[in-house]
């Protein structure tokens, strides 16, 4: 692979899990934007806001009463995506297989939890044994939730930017009867490289990216952080485990305490970077679940995590997926590699906020 060309001139880069190319065109950055700015941070003081519906107590929409938890706390979200399974019985099963109208209903689960009581905690702030306790819930969630589900998908909107309803510190959990497209995509491509190597797919690319270092962020005994060489946003990152662990309920002790740590350190990374709380979506895929597949052979899957951030410039410049990424793909002009440099540069242990304390 030439250095050279990758850093400085334009090109296209092939994402084998998703199987879509992206067009990289470094020397793009350095044009003048005179465009759209976003406020420069949000107001996280919503601590006296007696009308959030998170908060330990509170009433919600649907006039019910929020326990008066201390830690995590999983609640049916009232506005849920998916049909509850029982409507299957008074549904008129009314599905179509029309080539041009194919539909079928959406049966599933929608969960809200809250990471912690305090609205104004965030996962960078937070202490490990509270992060590793989320990580056991999310554990714990997906294990309960496998037999009767296809996918589980666990999800974190942060920031008014990324279409997040409310500050208060929470990640949303998505049960569904059917697989999504991401999911459906990379089991596919997942499936076809491992019958080709034998081995999975992520697996090999951990431990390519483990040994090559251009764009690792982070790495422990069971884990690294890497800046995808095909990643679509300016400072996306997936979190690959460095062992063969197909799902969420795959990970031992140590994984999980690992995890929590590499967690931490990546996101005071992110808001060390800007100097802000910075925003993202996140979420974890592993091997698909229901009855079809925890009964066939998933070994093409590797459990990872995703963190999407929309920032490019600064806290208040951000990504457009538009024109050229609507009409035709991706592009970016950071390359993974000056991103992964930028992002490394940032201290891991002590966030900005705690810096004079
Ligand atoms: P987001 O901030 O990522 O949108 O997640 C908040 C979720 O909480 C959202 O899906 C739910 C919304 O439907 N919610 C309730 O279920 N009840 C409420 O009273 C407020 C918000």
């Amino acid at each position: 692979m030439s250095k050279s060309i990758l850093q400085n001139s334009q090109h296209i880069r092939f994402n084998p899990l998703k199987e879509e190319w992206i067009l990289i065109c470094p020397q793009r950055i350095k044009r003048p934007w005179m465009g759209k700015t976003e406020k420069e941070q949000e107001n996280r003081n919503v601590t006296a806001n007696l009308t959030n519906p998170l908060l330990p107590g509170a009433i919600r929409a649907n006039s019910q009463v929020n326990e008066h938890y201390t830690s995590t706390y999983i609640f049916n979200n009232d506005f849920p995506a998916m049909l509850p399974f029982d409507t299957l019985e008074i549904s008129d099963g009314g599905e179509s297989k029309d080539d041009l109208f194919d539909w079928e209903r959406a049966y599933g689960e929608c969960k809200v939890m809250c990471f912690s009581p305090n609205p104004e905690m965030t996962l960078a702030l937070m202490d490990l044994n509270s992060i590793e306790n989320i990580i056991i819930k999310w554990i714990d969630f997906t294990k309960e939730m496998s037999p009767k589900y296809t996918w589980i998908q666990i999800f974190e909107n942060k920031g008014e930017i990324m279409g997040c309803s409310n500050p208060h510190p929470h990640c949303q959990i998505w049960a569904s009867s059917f697989l999504p497209n991401e999911p459906r995509i990379k089991d596919r491509s997942q499936r076809v490289y491992f019958q080709k190597h034998k081995t999975p797919l992520l697996l090999d690319y951990c431990h390519r990216e483990n040994v090559n270092k251009e764009r690792l962020i982070e790495t422990n005994d069971s884990w690294i952080i890497v800046i995808p060489f095909w990643a679509n946003w300016p400072f996306e990152t997936m979190v690959l485990p460095k062992r063969h662990i197909l799902r969420f309920s795959d990970m031992d002790g140590k994984e999980i305490k690992d995890l929590a740590d590499i967690m931490k350190k990546l996101l005071i990374r992110y808001d060390n970077l800007f100097q802000c709380s910075f925003p993202y979506s996140m979420g974890w895929h592993g091997a698909p679940t229901g009855s079809k597949y925890l009964n066939e052979n998933v070994d093409h899957w590797l459990f990872h995590g995703m963190y999407y951030p929309p920032l490019l410039r600064s806290a208040n410049i951000k990504k457009f997926m538009v024109g050229y990424e609507l009409l035709a793909q991706v592009q970016r002009d950071l390359t993974p590699e000056k991103a992964a440099e930028i992002l490394r540069l940032q201290p891991n242990e002590i966030h900005y906020s705690k810096r004079n304390a």
